[in-house]
């Protein structure tokens, strides 16, 4: 995406899209990521002359380096196997502030032999150090490893121990901008530099939230929905972490507080299984497929790819349900489901925090869902603003224009996304 900030507006155009296709190698589900790279470069290309470039990509995933600077082996995939043993948590919730994900940064680690790796880096990190050659950790994602402590605001150097992890691998937290290798430069046709922004995609989405004031939820709505409050210091009480809430990083040291809920994933692996049709019909259709059926999106049964159909009528026959009968039942149940969780989340959120919140600010890919909007203000009662669509890439792009003195602070560039974005507002039917 190139992003340009004139007449008190910020503009987005989308110069080159390119598909993250995971691969399975020899039984591990990985990351093509010299593909994402060449899309990198690509789009790099494409975008022409770029005063500064920002990387933001999905949480948690990383890549490993040897003493040489040179990758070993393949990212390995979040939903991959590997990490299924763990059902509880290792790292302290009150260190971390973490949610237990079977797969968080942390217990990828425990499953990999390290004695060739003298570094890691998270995914946005990777790509930059192959771009600048400057190796460094981003804040916000490093919030989402299970290896940083959220209350020092740093590596939780003491948890390397403990867990056996040598120290060696974590770099520095950074927030320097710095130039492309001149190879690189040479190969995209300029140079510029990559700022540091919140390279989360999430963190990165929050920050396009254009919220009024600070009484609002969020739901962070693509392949994982994100959902939570924005917060000025974590919650770290065991009813916190009994209730899976997470305290991920934001820019100006805010925190995210939110739960992942399964999300979009669902719909998309069914859309897979039916062999990718068109969506806008089936949706239409949804609109009024009867089906009571409710499925919990979370379940664990639905985090690896594979025949999601089957898995909800599984699931169905596991909970004593009647399972969704025929494509738009399957859509409907996914998404009334989705918008219960949601509830659940923001009703969570609220009470852990004791933060009041008035209006719920959905974003990304799933605000241009007319249904899944609805029911959640209907599931929520609350007002629900949709848009902008491509929150995470304006919110990378805000904090690169600020860093080059273009906006100021958090409300003001909330302001700028309120002038430039569309949205549109689903107010909540009475409840029952
Ligand atoms: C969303 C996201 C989310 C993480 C998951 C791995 O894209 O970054 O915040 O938990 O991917």
């Amino acid at each position: 995406m190139s992003a340009a900030v004139t007449g008190g507006r910020i503009e987005l155009t989308q110069v080159h899209r390119f598909p993250n296709r995971p691969v399975r190698v020899a039984g591990t589900l990985h990351w093509d990521i010299l593909a994402l790279y060449r899309g990198v470069l690509d789009g790099l290309r494409a975008a022409g002359p770029a005063e500064s470039v920002g990387i933001d990509s999905w949480a948690i995933d990383y890549g490993l380096l040897d003493a040489a600077g040179r990758l070993i082996g393949n990212p390995v995939h979040y939903r991959d196997a590997r990490t299924n043993r763990f059902t509880a948590r290792v790292d302290p919730y009150e260190v971390t502030g973490l949610q237990f994900l079977q797969f968080n940064t942390v217990n990828q680690l425990l499953t990999e032999r390290l004695d060739q790796a003298e570094t890691m880096l998270l995914i946005p990190d990777l790509l930059g150090y192959w771009l600048t050659g400057a190796i460094g950790a981003e804040r916000t994602n490093v919030s989402t490893t299970g290896l940083y402590d959220v209350t020092r605001r740093e590596w939780a150097w003491d948890l390397f121990d403990k867990l056996n992890l040598p120290h060696r691998l974590f770099p520095e937290i950074s927030s320097e901008s710095t130039p492309l290798r001149a190879d690189v430069a040479e190969e995209i046709g300029y140079t510029t530099a990559v700022t540091k922004v919140a390279s989360h995609d999430t963190a990165s989405a929050v920050v396009a939230v254009p919220a009024e004031t600070g009484r609002f939820a969020y739901i962070s709505c693509g392949t994982w929905s994100l959902v939570g409050v924005e917060l000025p210091a974590p919650v770290l009480t065991e009813e916190s972490r009994l209730a899976n809430f997470t305290n991920e990083a934001g820019i100006d040291g805010t925190t995210r507080y939110l739960r992942n809920v399964m999300g979009l994933w669902i719909l998309q692996e069914c859309l897979r299984a039916w062999g990718e049709p068109d969506l806008e019909p089936l949706l239409a259709e949804a609109e009024t497929a009867g089906t009571d059926t409710v499925i919990d999106p979370d379940d664990p049964s639905f985090l690896p790819p594979g025949d999601m159909p089957a898995r909800i009528a599984a699931y169905c026959a596991r909970t004593g349900q009647r399972a969704p009968q025929g494509r738009a039942q399957v859509v409907r149940c996914i998404l009334q489901s989705l918008a219960l969780a949601y509830q659940r989340a923001v009703a969570d959120a609220v009470r852990l925090s004791g933060r009041p919140v008035e209006v719920v600010h959905l974003v990304g890919g799933g605000s241009l869902n007319t249904l899944l909007c609805r029911l959640t203000a209907d599931a929520t009662g609350l007002p629900v603003v949709a848009g902008p669509v491509e929150a995470a890439a304006l919110g990378n792009a805000l904090v690169q224009a600020r860093a080059r003195g273009l906006v100021g602070d958090l409300a003001e560039m909330r302001d700028l996304v309120r002038r430039s974005a569309g949205v549109r507002t689903y107010e909540p039917r009475g409840h029952a």
